[in-house]
């Protein structure tokens, strides 16, 4: 063997042993000032490179595979989830061209589909995105596309209680239990209650009340079902109104009926479901709170008696420190983001779920969600303290040492190994990115203090909603 050729395989297996390293190390172990700072245009770059990844080699799907560099649709028919949800990132991001043609790619999309679509996820991401599209644009044939759409999502509040079924069929408006082919009525409770957000906009800009009214009437049918002590269960039949399941928790399945009930408000001010938020937000913190080896944590609860029932966290719940930070509760803010950073720092990603007082993860795998990073960021922007921008460079620091491919980003099947995985979420850039991205820009370029986010990161303006009209278009009485 040559030499030159010896010094070339060399340097090879020397750069392949420092990439495998990398995939597995966190950055925790340095001081935060040594975390390189990034640059907003090298999360728009990367931003840039996903969503052309998605263009070259999952166009017209809902999601891209990034290892295996194709695409895949949830349902039968594609609905265009991926572009519809990346608009806004894009937009914020000022890239015009992309926000122009994902505008002109929902314009031809034709709702008239016979599939049928889970009601929770398609208002968060399509109804929210179609919304975003037009708060932005005021292009009226957007808000005709939006007002379709949420035409073909309300035959599924027909429901004897109020509370919207499963999932509805596009095109006939017939309702299913379970993706159309199951027998069951049963919802969990963000299923069963996180429209209020999209339905009042959507009332707002039609001048129609009928969406946020079918909204405001899942939301109560689930609050005036609350237990004894004041709690929601997690599952809940929707014909019977009977709880099927009797925790009470801030993770994945109750997550966003507690955050619609607190931002709609900031919207849309609504006395009864201000009172209802400020009820719950008082059982959250009297039941739910759990200080364990000198930690804060938000623990799963019995409705009935209030008992723990599980010591658990799942990364979908890190989202509530930006609720608290934005209801003014600092404190309890800044306690359990630290709890996040440290569960991330254990990992270098944090796991799905895992159990604080067993010190033991119960699901391992990451769809690098957004999270972590939302909440770090409302308190950047709160509290304008230093330490959450030094945590977000980290977690991006972090993510991009495991999940970049040569294409994309990917999820990973568990954070001990950091195997890859063939998927990344439509929220990777509708939520993930953008969170970064405006967590390094001024306020010039984006101002935190006049926007409500939905659910999956859409940003409204506050000042497109005057006060005077918000009665009458939503039926507030
Ligand atoms: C998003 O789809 C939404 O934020 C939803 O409310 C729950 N979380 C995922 C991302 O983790």
């Amino acid at each position: 063997m040559k030499f030159q050729n010896f010094i070339f395989i060399a340097l090879l297996i020397f750069s392949s042993c420092i990439n495998s390293e990398k995939k597995q190390k966190s950055t925790t172990n340095l001081n935060s000032k040594d975390i390189l700072q990034y640059e907003s245009s090298e999360i728009k770059a990367q931003m840039l490179r996903s969503w052309n990844a998605y263009k070259t080699y999952a166009w017209g799907k809902d999601v891209l595979l990034p290892l295996s560099k194709s695409g895949f649709n949830w349902y039968e028919h594609s609905l265009g989830i991926s572009p519809i949800d990346a608009y806004s990132t894009l937009s914020v991001m000022g890239l015009k061209e992309e926000a122009k043609e994902i505008e002109n790619y929902a314009l031809k999309m034709n709702w008239d589909k016979d599939v049928y679509v889970q009601v929770f996820e398609v208002n968060i991401r399509i109804l929210g995105g179609l919304l975003a599209i037009y708060d932005i644009t005021k292009n009226p044939d957007v808000l005709s596309k939006a007002i379709d759409f949420g035409d073909r999502l309300l035959p599924a509040f027909n429901s004897p209680t109020g509370i919207p079924y499963h999932s509805v069929n596009l095109k006939t408006g017939k309702t299913s239990g379970n993706h159309g082919k199951g027998s069951g009525n049963i919802v969990n409770t963000a299923q069963a209650a996180t429209y209020l957000f999209e339905f009042g906009i959507l009332s707002y800009y039609s001048q129609n009340p009928k969406y946020y009214q079918a909204a405001k009437k899942a939301t109560m049918a689930v609050f005036k079902r609350k237990s004894n002590i004041g709690f929601p269960g997690d599952l809940i039949n929707v014909e019977s109104g009977e709880w099927t399941n009797n925790w009470s928790y801030l993770q994945a399945g109750m997550d966003s009926y507690y955050e619609y009930l607190f931002k709609s408000n900031l919207l849309f001010p609504d006395p009864e479901i201000e009172k209802v938020w400020e009820y719950s937000i008082a059982k959250i913190n009297q039941y739910y709170s759990d200080d364990y080896n000198g930690r804060q944590f938000y623990a799963c609860v019995n409705m009935e008696t209030g008992e723990i029932v599980k010591q658990s966290m799942s990364l979908y719940d890190a989202f509530f420190s930006a609720i608290q930070a934005l209801h003014g509760d600092i404190e309890n803010a800044e306690n359990i983001m630290a709890t996040w950073d440290w569960l991330w720092d254990k990992y270098g990603l944090l796991p799905t779920r895992y159990l604080y007082c067993e010190d033991k993860i119960e699901y391992g795998n990451s769809e690098l969600n957004p999270e972590i990073i939302e909440s770090a960021y409302y308190l950047h922007q709160i509290t304008g303290k230093e330490k959450y921008l030094k945590m977000i460079q980290k977690y991006w620091s972090d993510i991009k040492s495991c999940c970049m491919n040569e294409i994309a980003f990917h999820a990973v099947s568990d954070v001990r190994t950091m195997k890859e995985k063939d998927y990344i979420a439509t929220y990777f850039c509708a939520e993930t990115l953008k969170y970064f991205y405006l967590a390094s820009v001024n306020k010039d370029v984006f101002n935190f203090n006049e926007y409500v986010f939905n659910t999956e990161a859409h940003p409204f303006l506050k000042n497109n909603f005057k006060k005077e009209n918000v009665k009458t278009y939503l039926g507030i009485k």
